[in-house]
């Protein structure tokens, strides 16, 4: 397997579905590495140790990551099952972005960024990298700019990832402009 494809699979085992490999994650996201191992082979995903310690360093978005002696593994974000992976507190940028779709203006408008099916809504450091997490969807992309100094100074709350994704709860409206082209 490439380790693109190991940590698509990684993805769906350790953020939304481990009993797909009879797996289960503790309350902080962290499962163990052997049983992780033995599971993947188990549904023949021919994945082991020097597999996955590439899969986390060489990893694009550095989306795992082992515990101090390395017999534990997480995702570092983009959960649907609840566990608290401990993302810092932090005062956000003036601005964040989030890329989506022209076709979900319409109800962001109205509604704001809600957190759908994950824990928290995602937001970007910058209009490049929102533009990535747009294009993985068929769609005329649509850039969204989040006034996060004033939601912060309203009492919104802000989390960074370890690997430097931006979450909060939800986003309301007001706080929210386009990106013109
Ligand atoms: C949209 C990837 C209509 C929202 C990325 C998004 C990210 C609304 C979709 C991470 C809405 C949810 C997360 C509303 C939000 N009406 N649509 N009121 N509020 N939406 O996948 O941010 O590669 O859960 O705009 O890089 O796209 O997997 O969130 O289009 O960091 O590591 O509902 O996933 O990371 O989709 O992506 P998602 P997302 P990885």
């Amino acid at each position: 397997m490439s380790i693109k494809s190991v940590s698509k699979f990684l993805s769906l085992v350790l953020r939304h579905k481990p009993e797909t490999i009879g797996i289960k994650l503790d309350a902080h996201g962290w499962t163990d590495v052997d049983k992780l191992i033995d599971g993947c082979q188990k549904v023949g995903k021919n994945i082991d140790r020097a597999v996955l310690e590439r899969t986390v360093v060489e990893n694009d978005k550095m989306r795992f990551t082992f515990n101090a002696d390395k017999t534990k593994i997480r995702a570092n974000q983009g959960h649907s099952i609840a566990v608290d992976v401990e993302p810092e507190e932090e005062t956000p940028p003036l601005y964040l972005y989030h890329g989506t779709l022209e076709r979900n203006w319409a109800s962001i408008e109205e509604r704001g960024l809600l957190k759908m099916k994950r824990l928290h809504v995602h937001l970007s450091i910058d209009v490049e990298t929102a533009e990535k997490v747009a294009a993985r969807r068929v769609g005329a992309s649509l850039i969204c700019k989040i006034d996060s100094a004033a939601m912060a100074r309203d009492g919104y709350k802000f989390y960074r990832s370890v690997n430097g994704v931006w979450l909060t709860d939800h986003v309301p409206p007001q706080y929210i402009s386009i990106v013109k082209e």
